[in-house]
């Protein structure tokens, strides 16, 4: 690790970047990878990362037709927390947590995880029937949740009403080691930790097509850059999955929504956690630079168009004036929307195809940020195997012909 002086940060700041190293080489495509990863966002970049680190496997590229963290990774409010209701999901969502906990020293880049604590408000009998039942099995399953009461909602974070108010405040679930991240910095630590294993990663390359051979496996991918050769491809493309599998003929199980997102003018700090409210599709946080981070909830229409409707965010903002009064003085500073993937019963899918040497790791919705250390983790370990690691083993494409879902639409938050 490099280390500077005081004086030469402070010439560094005023040069205009000029002698600043690059974080990660921007090589030519070579004819020819062992694996392909398509998609650099978190859970792409993380993929590469770990068959480097974990299975030896180096000679991968990641192909990007954007800029790394782009799509959805640089789009989203960064809540992390491992509160899911089935086991199945409990022990992805927590392996991820885990995961999150050692990410910076991992990567030896600071992706300023915060677990400040993520409060899920109740506003009615029946949000309350509902956290009590993910609370009481969480604990089963060793993962922190506990009931507050509206007063102790109230003393967690002094900002919120518990007055009287259209959505009351009942009580709220808390997990205390849930928080937030600095979703560049995740997408940055991983491109360099993955490139200085040998990883290329290639931006400016968009996947066109899916070649396959007389046997039916995949033989490559053809791309805005020309042909490139791989007998294993990992699509880990967010809101354009079902796009990118329909060039292999593998139809989805998925409908793309938009998803917006605005920040506020940065203030200072006041607000203490993350509190969300799935009832009224609003949550909301404050970054390091000050800005109140809020999330509204999906279109109501499928839409690859990157912007949410206006009534959308819109009634999440008269939701968060109700439940911070104080912010209803905040100016918005800006808003911008995702393409979020949505499966049938709000669990991703991270799973071989039936065809041979392509994998697929999507239908994220509107949760995956949380999971990317964790998906990313045993995307890797299934495509070097070429067989799931016991934690992705249900997350199949066949659950939804075989009925075996994994309901979480209530822990889903925004996606349902
Ligand atoms: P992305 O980061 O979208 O990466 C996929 C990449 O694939 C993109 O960069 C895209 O350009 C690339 N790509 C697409 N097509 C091609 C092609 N043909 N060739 C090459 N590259 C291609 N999750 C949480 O856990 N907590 C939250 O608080 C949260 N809030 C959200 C708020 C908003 C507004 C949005 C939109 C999402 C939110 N999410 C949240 C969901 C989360 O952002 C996603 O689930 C997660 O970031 C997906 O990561 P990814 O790496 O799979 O996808
Ligand atoms: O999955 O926690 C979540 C989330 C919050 C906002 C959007 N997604």
């Amino acid at each position: 690790m490099q280390r500077y002086s005081a004086f030469s940060l402070f010439r560094k700041a005023l040069g205009g970047h000029a002698d600043w190293q690059r974080q990660w080489r921007s090589p030519e495509p070579k004819a020819e990878y062992d694996v392909i990863i398509v998609g650099g966002g978190g859970h792409g970049l993380a993929a590469a990362h770990y068959l480097a680190k974990e299975h030896g496997i180096t000679n991968v590229a990641v192909l990007e037709k954007g800029w790394i963290g782009g799509g959805n990774t640089g789009r989203n409010t960064t809540i992390i927390r491992s509160n899911y209701l089935f086991d199945e999901s409990a022990a992805l969502y927590e392996h991820a947590l885990k995961l999150w906990e050692g990410l910076s020293q991992d990567l030896n880049y600071n992706v300023m995880y915060s677990p400040r604590g993520v409060l899920m408000l109740a506003h009615n009998i029946h949000d309350i029937q509902s956290f009590k039942r993910h609370v009481h099995a969480n604990r089963l399953n060793g993962i922190d949740n506990e009931w507050l009461s509206a007063e102790e909602c109230k003393e967690f974070c002094p900002p919120l009403n518990i007055g009287a108010m259209r959505y009351p405040i009942l009580g709220g679930a808390l997990q205390r080691r849930g928080g937030t991240a600095r979703h560049d910095a995740v997408a940055w630590g991983y491109a360099r930790a993955a490139d200085a294993r040998g990883v290329d990663i290639i931006e400016n390359c968009e996947v066109t097509a899916i070649r396959r051979g007389v046997n039916g496996a995949v033989e490559g991918v053809e791309t805005s850059r020309g042909f490139i050769r791989a007998k294993k491809v990992g699509v880990s493309a967010a809101g354009h999955t079902s796009v990118i599998m329909d060039m292999a003929g593998v139809r989805m199980p998925l409908e793309s929504y938009p998803l917006q997102a605005l920040v506020s003018e940065p203030v200072k700090p006041a607000f203490p956690c993350v509190v969300m409210s799935n009832t009224i599709h609003a949550y909301i946080s404050q970054s390091d630079k000050g800005e109140m981070v809020i999330g509204a909830g999906t279109d109501a229409y499928t839409s690859y168009s990157q912007r949410g409707a206006l009534h959308i965010a819109s009634h999440t903002l008269d939701a968060i004036c109700e439940l911070v009064p104080m912010f209803r003085r905040l100016r918005m500073l800006r808003n911008w929307g995702g393409i979020v993937d949505v499966t049938p019963d709000r669990s991703p899918i991270i799973a071989k195809t039936p065809v041979p040497g392509l994998y697929v790791n999507c239908g994220w919705g509107t949760g995956g940020f949380k999971a990317t250390p964790g998906s990313g983790n045993v995307f890797a370990w299934t495509i070097a195997k070429d067989e799931p690691h016991k934690i992705n083993a249900p997350f199949t494409i066949e659950r939804f012909r075989d009925g075996i879902l994994i309901d979480e639409a209530a822990a889903a938050a925004v996606a349902h």
